[in-house]
């Protein structure tokens, strides 16, 4: 079939010419290869007037990058308020947080036909659209209604929400039409198309074969895809950065469990803390030293829940280290910033374990970094949390429940003085997990599948 080009869109696009990052990258490679346009958020924010302007090109590059700005209230309305402050906490199971406030979804419905506007200025026939997150779940349906008929496909990076949790949003009856509207919907796991077709279900839609539906005169199809990691990128970044760790200056012998994360209340952060304080009290022979490196760059800081976080990180981080440090030697190591993508590979590799404890997560790709970070020789131990999507591929990882800090506190001791060959066994297994994923299968078999016409109708 002769393809058209490839028009993504995102809420973020990177600006320079070489982007960095696995899914930029990803994203980038498929347009360098295949053509096509990226439309996305510039960061900037802009009075109404200058919204008013459309597109701004930004890149020079094999395929066009082109961004728009949002004003002040669209960044309160769509990206800090709806989009942060209300879907994600919904599809995270936390309706405890969720903030209900029509104008922000009137907003977010707003900028969403702002977009969809820009885009059908675009669009080509035979081109295939790909939108990427919760920030744009109505925008097929914008474009259909302009009468865009294009393959529209729709990546969720964040887990599906619980059918019973979805009657908490107040636009809950739109989400069928804005999903109907995609062509594909693809999600990270089992479990998330499980949900989503519960949903559907419960909605009208007529399940047909495959994760095939029909719902009014609209035929979609839904299905997993879970995303990768450039695995090879990742190697040579950690092999070439191995002496990463010296900064650190651990004493001989003192061993290193390390975090990564995006300081969000979803990534199970003052549970893993408060695991690690109980794993130290509790370890059979306390001269050994053990330091969790928890790097968390902050994120969406104008957003209450996120300013929480962070203080109770700060209280439990004071608790732990203040009753177990001593002259030469602090527990926790607690850095609130970004930390360069080299040095990141290079640390993975030092660590002897890695813990990644979401209390949901889409994926976690941090826990597909640390695989391929690690020295086959003599590999660390990852230790996933079940509620990562990660973990229905990842199974050779030690699994545990990240609610119960004892289980995890265990889980600690086990990885630590897990022997050689089980460490390795258990390596070579979750390599094997990673690279049959990895980020260049999960474009393919994702633009494959939106390229694909659905089979004839009735089906
Ligand atoms: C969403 C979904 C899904 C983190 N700190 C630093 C840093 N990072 C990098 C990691 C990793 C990325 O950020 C985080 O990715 P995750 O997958 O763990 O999580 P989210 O940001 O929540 O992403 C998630 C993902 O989308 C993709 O679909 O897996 O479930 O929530 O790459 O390495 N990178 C650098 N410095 C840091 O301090 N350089």
């Amino acid at each position: 079939m002769s393809e058209g080009r490839l028009i993504v869109v995102s809420n973020r696009i990177p600006t320079e010419a070489a982007p960095s990052g696995g899914l930029v990258v990803a994203l980038h490679d498929a347009l360098k290869e295949r053509g096509g346009v990226w439309i996305g958020n510039s960061g900037k924010r802009v009075d109404a007037e200058e919204t008013a302007k459309g597109l701004t090109r930004i890149a020079e590059t094999p395929y066009e990058r082109y961004s728009f700005d949002l004003t002040e209230e669209e960044h309160q309305g769509f990206y800090l308020g709806y989009a942060n402050a209300t879907l994600w906490p919904l599809f995270h199971h936390r309706t405890d947080l969720l903030a209900v406030d029509p104008d922000q979804a009137r907003i977010y419905r707003e900028v969403n036909e702002r977009v969809a506007g820009l885009i059908a200025e675009v669009v080509q026939p035979g081109d295939a659209i790909w939108v990427h997150d919760y920030h744009f779940l109505p925008l097929a349906e914008a474009l259909r209604r302009r009468g865009v008929r294009n393959r529209i496909g729709f990546f969720l990076h964040i887990p599906f929400p619980n059918p019973s949790d979805l009657p908490a949003l107040s636009e809950r009856k739109l989400m069928p039409g804005w999903l109907s509207a995609f062509d594909l919907i693809g999600l990270q796991t089992r479990r998330d198309v499980s949900n989503a077709l519960d949903f559907l279900r419960d909605s009208g839609a007529e399940i047909l074969l495959n994760g095939r539906l029909k719902m009014g005169d609209r035929r979609f199809e839904v299905a997993s895809f879970p995303i990768g990691i450039d695995v090879d990128g990742f190697i040579q970044a950690a092999e070439e950065n191995a002496d990463a760790g010296e900064h650190l200056r651990l004493s001989p012998g003192e061993r290193l469990v390390l975090g990564v994360d995006r300081l969000d209340y979803s990534k199970g952060l003052p549970q893993r803390f408060a695991a690690f304080g109980e794993y130290l009290s509790h370890r059979p022979d306390p001269q050994i030293r053990a330091t969790l490196l928890q790097i968390a760059p902050p994120s969406r800081e104008d957003v209450e829940a996120y300013r929480e976080i962070r203080q109770e990180l700060e209280t439990i981080t004071g608790r732990v280290n203040g009753e177990m440090a001593e002259l030469d030697w602090t527990p926790i190591r607690y850095i609130r910033r970004n930390i360069g993508r080299e040095i990141l590979a290079g640390l993975y590799r030092r660590a002897d374990a890695c813990l990644v404890t979401p209390l949901a997560d889409g994926m976690n790709l941090v826990a597909k970094e640390f695989v391929a970070a690690q020295d086959g020789a003599d590999p660390g131990v990852l230790i996933l949390s079940h509620f990562a999507g990660a973990a229905e591929q990842m199974e050779a990882a030690l699994m545990v429940n990240p609610y119960d800090p004892g289980e995890t506190a265990r889980a600690i001791e086990q990885a630590l003085s897990m022997p050689l060959h089980e460490r390795q066994a258990r390596h070579l297994s979750l390599m094997q997990s990673i690279r049959e994923a990895d980020i260049g299968w999960w474009t393919r078999t994702y633009l494959a599948a939106l390229q694909k016409p659905l089979a004839s109708p009735g089906n």
